[in-house]
């Protein structure tokens, strides 16, 4: 497989509408924003960059204090093809986010619908060769502990390893196959999110990631990993906290148990 078979257009069926410009989505790529005023527009120009056909955006932001929600509104007026907004009153989870942004991307016909933050922390110039992966799965993980995956080389020794052993202990609660079980960057199928039921997906905050792996793997769905190196936001805050891990291992425990 290459990377130019990206940019061979992607079946269709002929009864699902047209995307709303006009200009036929097959690529939707879902982004959460809270206070991400700095990063949005570099990453929709860096995503832009790559030339993926059939590009559009699904932005889901929360009211961001600090004016992202306009700049989403801007961009979506610049954008030539499908770009949608939803604005929603307060931050409400990273959780939630995605599973409104993959509902809004679904109705608007996209046969590829990626997962990505904000803050290019995932490099946009992943994206064709991860795309491009779902030509043989279902499900296409970028990811940071396979072959030639990583995290960015300025971190320290310690945080390397609280991130490694983090996500082993994940695949562990879960008994998760994937290697990359945190991972949020991702693409799906459209078929594998109607199958696997995003109104299904229960957790809100930062085990939403592992729940999906977790729902994919019991779903059966075909997941490979592709592998990226994870860098560290250069604008803006992360919203991670001590606090947020303890509760997504709480809740995971909680998942694996109930099933
Ligand atoms: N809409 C929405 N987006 C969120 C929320 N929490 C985080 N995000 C976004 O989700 C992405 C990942 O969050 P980030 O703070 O970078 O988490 P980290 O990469 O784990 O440090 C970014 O694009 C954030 O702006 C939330 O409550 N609502
Ligand atoms: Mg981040």
């Amino acid at each position: 497989m290459t990377d130019e078979s990206i940019n061979e257009p992607v079946t269709r069926d002929a009864d699902r509408p047209a995307a709303p410009a006009g200009v036929p989505l097959e690529v939707a790529i879902v982004v959460p924003t809270y206070n991400e005023a700095e990063t949005l527009p570099l990453l929709v120009e860096k995503v832009v960059a790559q030339n993926i056909v059939g590009l559009g955006f699904v932005v889901v932001d929360d009211g961001s204090p600090d004016g992202t929600g306009d700049i989403a509104d801007r961009l979506a007026d610049e954008f030539p093809g499908v770009f949608l907004v939803l604005h929603r009153e307060g931050k409400q989870g990273l959780g939630t986010a995605y599973m409104a942004g993959f509902q809004m991307a679904l109705d608007a016909g996209a046969e590829r619908i990626v997962e990505m933050d904000a803050d290019l922390s995932h490099p946009p110039e992943v994206l064709p060769g991860l795309i491009a992966r779902l030509d043989t799965a279902d499900v296409a993980v970028a990811s940071r502990y396979t072959d030639g995956g990583g995290v960015d080389p300025a971190w320290s020794w310690g945080r390397r390893q609280v991130s490694y052993w983090g996500n082993v202990g994940i695949r562990l609660i879960l008994g998760l196959k994937v290697k990359d079980a945190t991972a949020g960057f991702k693409v799906f199928r459209r078929k594998t999110l109607e199958t696997i039921g995003i109104d299904r997906l229960r957790l809100t905050g930062f085990g939403f990631q592992a729940e999906l792996a977790y729902r994919c793997q019991k779903a059966g769905v075909n997941v490979v990993e592709h592998p990226y190196v994870f860098m560290t936001r250069t604008a803006g805050k992360s919203k991670m906290s001590f606090a947020i891990i303890v509760e997504a291992f709480l809740q995971l425990t909680w998942l694996r148990i109930r099933g």
